[in-house]
């Protein structure tokens, strides 16, 4: 689809004038550009996306959310580390004060400061990395323990409910519509069998067990940007889905993106796997900035969350092959279904490493909380 970009970013309130734009980015969802504007102090850069509002269906509850995380952050980090605060993210206003616009085709867009000298990683290419992303998604749920006022918008509702995942798979299943589900047995059957996954964390939950926070939601970690010389945190970005959640659905998320040295879609899936190594560092960065506030029960079932989160991943993957592609961007046949195959070659490895991986989170706190 082809955008008229400048004239979209006119509605905005940039800085000099627009003299490049271009399209950036590996997500599923939004449509990212970067904007490069000529100032007479020299330059300055913008991030710009159109929302998905197919997904997003309250643009404007969503970008509140954003807006009172971002400022609550920036407010914190200034009293600290006014270097840092300068490069979270900052909502750029519309020409009429809004935090995003609506263009006549009905498209939403907003448009954040670029967060200069930072980079972000599909793939990680150390342990350091691991460790240095994990930190700033703890990082981040402590920033925001304290956030006044009301509870954030539900951005989409039922974003981690398992079960209902689990139920939509099992209707588009059912359904198949599209006629897939013969190309697909082995994952089929896998999601069936392990249907249990689903309901342990809501039941939780729903027992008092593990607490309610505000969570980022979708803790990829091509969601944080790194320093490009130090490699150290900078900031935490993508904050479409923060909104009320379990601090375990980052973690779970983490694991997933982060201890398999592979791509998402990897066809190859020997290559895939759960390394304990990668594992041990998310747990340490992670750990380093959220082991004051975290429950027992929530360090307890870490090594859980991975399986979940991963296995929620491959439910909803393989729903949206078996839908037809109408969730997630694909750029080749089967995406989706590969997509889903390498998160459940991960799901297995997990199952295989569970009790090792519980014995490094139990290792680390124990560190951690030693006097
Ligand atoms: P998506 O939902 O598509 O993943 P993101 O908001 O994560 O969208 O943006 C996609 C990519 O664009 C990020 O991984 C990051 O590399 C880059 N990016 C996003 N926002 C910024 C920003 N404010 N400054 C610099 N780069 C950014
Ligand atoms: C989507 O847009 P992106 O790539 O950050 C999705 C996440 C999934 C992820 C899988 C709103 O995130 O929930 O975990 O793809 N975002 C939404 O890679 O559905
Ligand atoms: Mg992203």
């Amino acid at each position: 689809m082809e955008y008229d970009i400048e004239s979209i970013a006119s509605q905005f309130m940039l800085q000099g004038r627009l003299i490049e734009a271009a399209s950036f980015g590996s997500g599923h969802i939004n449509d990212t550009f970067t904007l490069r504007c000529q100032t007479d102090d020299g330059g300055k850069s913008y991030i710009l996306q159109r929302i998905n509002h197919q997904v997003f269906r309250n643009p404007a509850a969503m970008m509140e959310n954003i807006r009172r995380v971002t400022t609550h952050i920036r407010g914190k980090l200034r009293d600290q580390a006014e270097e840092l605060a300068q490069r979270q993210l900052t909502v750029i206003e519309t020409n009429d004060g809004d935090a995003c616009f609506e263009d006549d085709q009905g498209n939403f867009w907003r448009v954040y400061n670029r967060i200069e000298q930072a980079v972000t990683y599909d793939t990680l290419e150390s342990p350091e990395m691991a460790y240095e992303v994990a930190r700033m998604f703890g990082w981040f749920q402590r920033m925001l323990i304290d956030l006044p006022g009301p509870l954030l918008h539900k951005a989409i509702p039922d974003f981690h409910t398992t079960p209902k995942r689990f139920k939509n798979f099992q209707e588009v299943l059912h359904r198949d519509t599209c006629n897939r589900a013969k190309d697909a047995p082995a994952e089929i059957r896998f999601v069936l069998e392990n249907a249990e996954i689903c309901d342990v964390l809501p039941n939780l939950v729903g027992e008092g067990k593990i607490p309610v926070r505000i969570a980022h939601n979708d803790a990829k970690i091509n969601n944080v940007m790194l320093d490009a010389r130090t490699h150290k945190g900078v900031c935490v970005i993508d904050l479409d889905t923060v909104m009320p959640g379990l601090s375990l659905y980052d973690f779970g998320d983490l694991v997933r993106t982060a201890t398999s040295p592979t791509e998402e879609d990897e066809r190859d899936l020997s290559k895939v796997s759960m390394q304990i190594s990668r594992f041990e560092m998310l747990a340490k960065g992670f750990a380093e900035e959220a082991h004051a506030f975290l429950t027992p029960a929530e360090k307890k079932y870490l090594t859980f969350s991975a399986k979940l989160i991963t296995f929620e991943q491959m439910i909803r993957f393989l729903a949206d092959y078996l839908a037809g592609d109408i969730y997630y961007k694909v750029h080749r046949e089967r995406q989706n279904l590969d997509r889903s195959r390498t998160q459940m070659k991960l799901v297995q490895s997990i199952i295989e490493q569970e009790e090792a991986m519980n014995d490094v989170v139990e290792d680390v706190f124990r560190r951690i909380d030693a006097p």
